[in-house]
């Protein structure tokens, strides 16, 4: 696939009048889930992974903080979509190159190599194995813990994200901030709380960057101007910018809302783990 010209692994520009809008169809009695690909990593080996992302995406972008927090920029690679889409899904355009893996133009050729016929989402992230030429996973929880946990034996990690002592407490964090933050339940009370946690924490969970401060701050780089009146919370957002796991997975200019914010203003907080 390689010697194939670099434009001819690369999809059309996206179209809507002829692929109409992107959509998923499915049968309203199936019972598989729609999210399909739930597999874990089991070994720990260089090379073997590659997550496909996109810039815009917050589920995406915990991916690859957590690969760069885990040290795993050698061991497992990462390839970016493109930010629009039409009816055939993710593509791969100019903007950021060809699927490297498997030079595939539209990223649901990947299900449909693992699944043929598949109609389920095609979402990013999406974990693909390069041994079984199969998804892995495209459940991004599951994989962000993965990533987090088992390389141990090959990669140096930056910042353990997932230590055994606060996997309970960052789990109890994600199933009130999952609703009220990500998914922009309770936003304004939400937040209210978070800015009271913060005045005396540098993390959610004390001195050190976990799981539960990735899984945040994807949504506040998102969240727009309305962040800057809650002082401590705005101050652990930039804090956190500071980071380069964080900093260099992040371009403003994909997301939905436009940033109105200085990221770059210094931030005073209180004592803690420098990643
Ligand atoms: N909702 C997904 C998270 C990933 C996700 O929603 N990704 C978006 C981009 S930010 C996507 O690719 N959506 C396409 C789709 O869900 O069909 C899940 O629950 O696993």
């Amino acid at each position: 696939m390689s010697r194939l010209p670099r434009s001819s692994r690369l999809a059309s520009p996206v179209d809507t009048t002829t692929h109409g809008e992107y959509r998923v169809v499915r049968d309203p009695g199936d019972p598989r889930p729609l999210y399909r690909f739930a597999g874990r990593i089991t070994e720990a080996e260089a090379g073997r992974y590659h997550v496909y992302a996109g810039w815009f995406c917050p589920w995406a972008q915990r991916i690859t903080i957590t690969i760069e927090l885990a040290g795993l920029r050698d061991v497992v690679g990462v390839s970016y979509v493109d930010n629009a889409r039409d009816g055939r899904g993710w593509a791969f355009r100019e903007r950021y190159g060809p699927d490297p893996v498997n030079g595939f133009t539209l990223l649901r050729q990947a299900y449909e190599a693992t699944e043929p016929g598949f109609d389920g989402h095609v979402s990013v992230p999406t974990l693909w194995d390069r041994a079984t030429g199969r998804v892995l996973s495209n459940e991004y929880k599951t994989l962000g813990i993965d990533l987090a946990t088992r390389f141990r034996s090959i990669a140096e990690p930056v910042i353990d994200t997932y230590p055994e002592a606060l996997r309970e407490e960052i789990e109890a964090l994600d199933e009130w901030l999952g609703p009220a933050v990500n998914r922009g339940g309770d936003v304004d009370a939400a937040f209210a709380a978070l800015d009271e946690r913060l005045s005396t924490r540098r993390y959610l969970t004390g001195p050190s960057i976990t799981q539960a401060d990735v899984r945040l701050w994807v949504t506040l780089a998102r969240y727009g101007a309305g962040l800057a009146d809650h002082p401590h919370l705005w101050a652990y957002a930039r804090d956190l910018y500071t980071v380069p796991a964080f900093r260099d997975t992040t371009d403003f200019s994909t997301f939905q809302t436009p940033n109105v914010l200085d990221w770059t203003a210094p931030a005073e907080r209180p004592e803690g783990v420098t990643a």
